[in-house]
């Protein structure tokens, strides 16, 4: 289904929803799904408004490449106080990614590069195709990262791979991706919606509050200390069993109603 009302008037984004899921796709085949001004504040307005019945969503790109990063054509002439808040405009838009409501999963394929990347690395698990491919441009073109990939790109592969293909331009195959721990899933070619979907039905099906500690707390603890790591957890896991839905899981499995823990 077509989404309706704000979120169908963002006309560099296609939206629809199967059930509980939004499927949201860049729609700028013919520029590469390259990120101007208006499609990074269509990206926020979108995150910002999802409806409250969505519980996953899926993010993907439109034509032979995910996303070719930042709008180049864009950027010639601003001065150093606009380049900071741009830089800023694309940090809220990809906060509400990371720390909006619900799971996002993302769908790479060819190209996965600069600003593109940096998309990639707010989602929360990458399912990337065989196509994909994934560089840091932004030295050959005489800029640094400004989408939170400083932050974001170094928790997944750490920084000496980062500062490889920052300062050689190299590029990784989707192998050499998966392996670095840039995408966690690897399919072929056009079957990386179906693996999306069947992901974010999972992750609809869980409690809400559970996937909120996952969104909200894992990354945060992450960057604090052991003992106030530790401290944060045990909060969020008296949070998140306090809640009716936990309980009546609980009872679900203990009275053998529930699924048992297989692999899949
Ligand atoms: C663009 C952009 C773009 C394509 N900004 N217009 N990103 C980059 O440095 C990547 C630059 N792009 C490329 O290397 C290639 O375009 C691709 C490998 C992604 C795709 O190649 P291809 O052969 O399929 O397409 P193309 O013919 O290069 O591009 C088609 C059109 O898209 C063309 O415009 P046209 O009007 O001549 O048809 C391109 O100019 C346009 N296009 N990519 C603007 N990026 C917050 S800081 C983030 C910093 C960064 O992201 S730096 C990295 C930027």
């Amino acid at each position: 289904v077509a989404a309706d009302g704000l979120l169908a008037q963002l006309d560099l984004l296609r939206i629809e929803y199967a059930g509980p899921i939004a499927h949201v796709r860049l729609n700028r085949p013919a520029k590469r799904n390259a990120i101007s001004d208006t499609l990074i504040t269509q990206l926020h307005t979108a995150f910002v408004n999802l409806p409250d019945a969505i519980r996953a969503v899926i993010l993907s790109g439109e034509g032979a490449h995910f996303c070719a990063g930042l709008d180049l054509a864009e950027l010639v002439e601003r001065d150093v106080r606009e380049g900071v808040l741009h830089s800023r405009m694309w940090h809220a838009a990809f906060d509400q990614i990371q720390f909006g409501r619900v799971p996002v999963i993302a769908v790479l394929h060819g190209a996965v590069v600069g600003g593109g990347l940096e998309l990639a690395s707010a989602c929360h698990v990458r399912v990337a195709e065989a196509s994909a491919y994934f560089g840091l441009p932004e030295g050959q073109r005489g800029l640094f990262v400004g989408g939170g990939g400083s932050v974001r790109v170094p928790r997944l592969m750490g920084v000496a791979r980062m500062t490889d293909l920052m300062l050689t331009g190299r590029v990784y195959d989707r192998d050499e991706g998966v392996q670095a721990g840039l995408a966690q899933y690897a399919v072929a070619d056009g079957a990386g919606f179906a693996k999306a979907l069947e992901l974010a039905q999972r992750v609809a099906s869980n409690a809400a509050m559970s996937n909120f500690a996952v969104m909200h707390a894992l990354p945060r603890i992450a960057d604090q200390s052991q003992d106030q790591g530790l401290f944060t957890e045990s909060l969020m896991a008296a949070v998140a069993e306090s809640t009716p839905d936990a309980k009546e899981r609980l009872r679900a499995f203990l009275e053998g109603r529930a699924n048992k823990v297989v692999k899949s």
